[in-house]
């Protein structure tokens, strides 16, 4: 007589897409089973444990893969830069903006001026938006406050977000993304406000999960960057960093010293940055949005990474300025198209990479034993299709730590 298994629900009918090991892995006629929110069994629906009294929940075909994960996100943030953009559209410069008061620092004054619930709404709008679409978790940064209340509230709204959605959030603080005008000429005074006070403020609270920084000439210098890494171990907080996107610093390489989580865009990284990043572990996370908005002509190179054995993850980096991106599958088909990733790439770039990118690569990522039961069926009836429409919307079923959402 063959064993039965306790399970809650068992979901069938699919092809999936395991992305074990980052690859699609795919099982035919598959079945998931789960228990508890978590992925209790994964295979064949021949090979399939009888699970009397389990919720079978039966698709007609199409393809199931592990839940999307938005990893580098700057999802919250007052007002827009919309008017910014024509401007730029109808021939004033970068600096003439900035003169008149545009730029990052206009969402700074916006997100300093906005009270926190406005922040929420406004954030949830887009949050729905990539939620329909397939996105189970999301990292989300500070960094339009540049105050400590601001930053914390930014934080707060974050953490907010995370208890009134079913999604799973990560927050990171990246106080070092721009000097605040009150520190103009005194960069290295703000360095060591945040690390003194700051960092540990934030950990105190339990607000973040990491801490971030821009290393570029218009922001923060690798040295600088140091210090906030340094402040970072102290209190306990993985790192990560926005490196190589304008120009070559070897911020990817200090990161990759610092045995960070991800480096960000690296555009402009060399050879010896991917090699250090292969050999620390520490993920690429490109960011196509960002790249196509700033027609960028320089692109991240892939080939080192693949080379050195750099995992690449994808994500949107949604913000006001420089990627108002509001679709992670939009990002695969551009990674693909202009980064020439392989649809195989981009979809372990938005599940298993992007996980690691986390530091959720055990409980996230990949259909797996044990794994959190995130996952989404979609209309499709080859994984290449959800990088290969560019964009608009596939009706999917997204099923979140095992409940279906709505
Ligand atoms: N890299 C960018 O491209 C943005 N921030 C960053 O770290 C710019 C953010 C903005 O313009 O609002
Ligand atoms: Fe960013």
């Amino acid at each position: 007589m063959p064993a039965t298994t306790s399970f809650d629900s068992i979901w069938l009918g699919a092809k999936l897409a395991t992305l074990r090991e980052g690859h699609y892995s795919i099982i035919e006629d598959g079945a998931i089973a789960v228990s508890q929110g978590r992925i209790a069994w994964v295979g064949t629906r021949e090979d399939l444990p009888a699970a009397p009294g389990a919720l079978r929940h039966e698709f007609a075909g199409g393809l199931i893969t592990p839940g999307l994960i938005d990893c580098h996100t700057h999802l919250i943030f007052g007002g827009n830069r919309g008017q910014e953009f024509e401007q730029r559209l109808n021939g004033m410069s970068y600096a003439e903006i900035a003169a008149a008061g545009g730029g990052i620092l206009s969402t700074v004054m916006a997100t300093r001026d906005a009270d926190e619930e406005s922040l929420l709404a406004t954030a949830e709008s887009r949050l729905a938006t990539l939620m329909a679409e397939g996105v189970t978790c999301i990292e989300i940064k500070s960094g339009y406050g540049l105050t400590l209340a601001s930053e914390l509230k930014m934080l707060r709204v974050a953490r907010r977000l995370a208890q009134k959605h079913p999604i799973e959030v990560k927050t990171t603080l990246l106080a070092a993304h721009a000097l605040p005008p009150e520190y103009r000429d005194r960069s290295d005074e703000y360095i060591d406000l945040i690390c003194l006070h700051w960092i540990p403020a934030v950990a105190n609270e339990g607000l973040a999960d990491a801490v971030d920084g821009f290393c570029e000439h218009l922001a923060f210098s690798p040295p600088q960057i140091e210090r906030i890494f340094a402040a970072a171990k102290q209190a306990g907080l993985p790192v990560k960093l926005h490196a190589e996107q304008l120009s070559s610093l070897g911020g990817s390489s200090l990161a990759a010293r610092w045995r960070a989580l991800s480096a960000d865009h690296l555009e402009y990284a060399t050879d010896a940055d991917a090699r250090a990043m292969g050999q620390s572990g520490t993920v690429a996370v490109l960011l196509p949005g960002a790249c196509y908005t700033l027609r960028q002509t320089q692109l991240p190179p892939v080939a080192l990474f693949r080379r050195h054995g750099v995992p690449m993850a994808l994500a949107s980096d949604l913000n006001p300025g420089t990627s108002p991106v509001c679709s992670l599958r939009l990002m695969m088909n551009m990674a693909c198209t202009l980064f020439r990733l392989t649809p195989e790439e981009a979809l372990a770039g938005v599940t298993l990479n992007a996980a690691r990118a986390l530091g959720l690569s055990a409980t996230q990522g990949s259909l797996e034993t044990g794994k959190m039961a995130d996952f989404v069926h979609w209309p499709v009836e080859h994984p290449a299709e959800l990088a290969y429409w560019l964009g608009g919307q596939l009706s999917g079923t997204v099923v979140y730590r095992g409940e279906r959402r709505g």
